[in-house]
């Protein structure tokens, strides 16, 4: 194949020399088809080559381990496509591929991203980030690189990352990803730091781990961040508990609380993408399952919801009265997870809290429960009590199966968020992301211009904003809405107007 690299960017040892054999190979290939369809790689791999000559870290992959992403895909046939457009598509790599099939249901994402081209809110800034690194984020991760901006990013979660789409991200000019799926904690926290060694203007999370290392162990950092976002819930938590203690050194955004994440991404995005990813997982039926939702709060909601269309039967446990009705006249039964646990067939939690499933659970389950979680943190299942008391464990692709006292417990993605981080977990579909992402960039854009003026503290996301990804969507959708009348504006501030 014209421009198969044969081995990792970085070569086995650092070295790289593949690239040079390339590029020669192209250049020396006779006719248009070859020049056309490596330039392509070779701007890709001068920017490596760059920023591997200004010292910049290498990511740690080795050819064996992800030899099998690295292939180009084989989509046209050159002798049947001569023209350059097929040249360019036949040399794309998985990761760029991925990239590439996110971004077209993106719209809102795009129109950001062809305003942020003109305007480059964040020329000469630097913006740090840990999120779930896959092809969704990688178009966040562009959009913000178009509009100026340096971008360093790792993961936020050690089984979440894609590698060939943090392998792609690494060939684009001005991102630098640290990412790699399966690491350990210590080279996730080693990430972080490279994301840190940046000394970030603006940084972004997911699951606010890079905030708490800033504000832990890496106090230095603080002087150049003018401000952060938070993408999720359990974030926006830790924030708001770093707020109250008064420790929280700068002005974050809690994307997470505004309307049009927590409409789309919490109810619809978790909903769908749990449930794809436990089913793709499993391969089995959910229609008249007995399905337990643990925790009515807007992710639970969704999944509950959407379970049921399916046919389950769903059950869902609560500790706030108020959601616990709210499930009760939504249709659902309501009980504790101490009922639940003898009755459920599946099992997801989705509290965002800790010990929800437990060892005073786990010998009451039914003999093949099947467990998951889509809670941001792996601490709602007990997996470790589990694991020390188990008979034996078995250990399959996503899902790890423990005996005990004879009867079997499936774990899905070791009890990690279940959308996300079993082998085939793509995350939240991708117009949810379009709408969350959007929010990221122009809270991100909102740091830029205003942060300096912003107190510490966690900050709503301005309605402005809010509304704007709205219209964007309603205008990629092209859809039309009502607007006020002179005399309804009037007639809904007034108090003098009555029967
Ligand atoms: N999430 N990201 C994805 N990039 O595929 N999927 C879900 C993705 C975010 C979502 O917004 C949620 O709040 C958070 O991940 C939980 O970690």
């Amino acid at each position: 194949m014209a421009c198969h690299p044969g081995a990792g960017y970085w070569g086995v040892n650092g070295e790289l020399p593949w690239i040079e054999n390339t590029i020669a190979r192209s250049l020396s290939w006779p006719g248009s088809y070859h020049n056309a369809s490596c330039g392509w790689v070779i701007s890709n791999l001068l920017v490596i080559y760059e920023k591997q000559a200004r010292g910049f870290p290498k990511p740690r992959y080795t050819h064996g381990a992800l030899h099998h992403e690295r292939r180009y895909q084989l989509q046209t046939k050159p002798e049947e496509y001569p023209g350059r457009k097929a040249d360019l598509v036949y040399c794309m790599k998985s990761g760029d591929l991925k990239i590439a099939w996110a971004k077209q249901y993106m719209p809102v994402l795009s129109s950001i991203r062809r305003r942020f081209d003109e305007e480059m809110p964040f020329a000469g800034m630097t913006i740090g980030m840990a999120l779930h690194v896959e092809a969704k984020t990688a178009v966040l991760v562009e959009t913000l690189a178009a509009g100026g901006a340096e971008v360093y990013i790792t993961g936020c979660n050690p089984l979440s990352t894609q590698d060939d789409v943090s392998e792609a991200l690494n060939t684009r000019e001005g991102i630098h990803s640290y990412a790699r799926r399966g690491a350990g904690v210590e080279e996730y926290y080693a990430a972080i730091d490279r994301v840190l060694d940046a000394h970030p203007a603006i940084t972004i999370d997911d699951g606010m781990d890079l905030i708490y290392r800033v504000h832990t162990q890496r106090r230095e950092v603080l002087d150049s961040i003018i401000g952060g976002c938070e993408e999720t819930t359990t974030g926006v938590h830790r924030l708001r508990a770093m707020a109250r203690e008064g420790v929280l050194a700068f002005p974050v955004i809690a994307v997470n609380d505004t309307p049009m994440k927590h409409y789309f991404d919490n109810v619809h995005g978790t909903g769908e993408s749990s449930l794809a990813s436990i089913m793709i997982t499993t391969n089995v039926l959910i229609a008249g399952r007995r399905f337990v939702v643990a925790g009515y709060g807007f992710c639970g909601r969704g999944l509950a919801q959407k379970a049921r269309s399916l046919g389950a039967r769903v059950i869902v446990t609560e500790v706030d009265p108020r959601r616990a009705l709210q499930a009760h006249m939504d249709g659902f039964d309501v009980m504790t997870m101490d009922q639940a646990a003898p009755l459920g067939d599946i099992f997801v939690t989705t509290t965002g809290n800790t010990g929800v499933i437990t060892e005073r659970h786990f010998p009451n389950l039914k003999d093949g429960a099947i467990l998951a979680n889509a809670g941001h943190f792996d601490v709602e299942i007990d997996v470790e009590w589990l694991a020390a008391r188990a008979d034996s464990i078995t250990h399959r692709d996503g899902i790890d199966t423990y005996l005990l006292g004879g009867k079997a417990i499936h774990i899905l993605a070791e009890g990690r968020l279940v959308n996300l981080a079993t082998p085939k977990g793509m995350g939240h579909p991708i117009e949810v992301m379009d709408l969350s992402f959007a929010v990221q960039a122009l809270s991100a854009e909102f740091i830029a211009e205003h942060g300096r003026q912003l107190a510490p503290g966690v900050h709503d996301v301005p309605s402005a904003i809010d509304e704007e990804v709205a219209r964007l969507k309603l205008a990629a959708l092209d859809l039309s809405i009502d607007r006020l009348t002179p005399e309804q504006e009037a007639y809904m501030s007034s108090w003098t107007i009555g029967t």
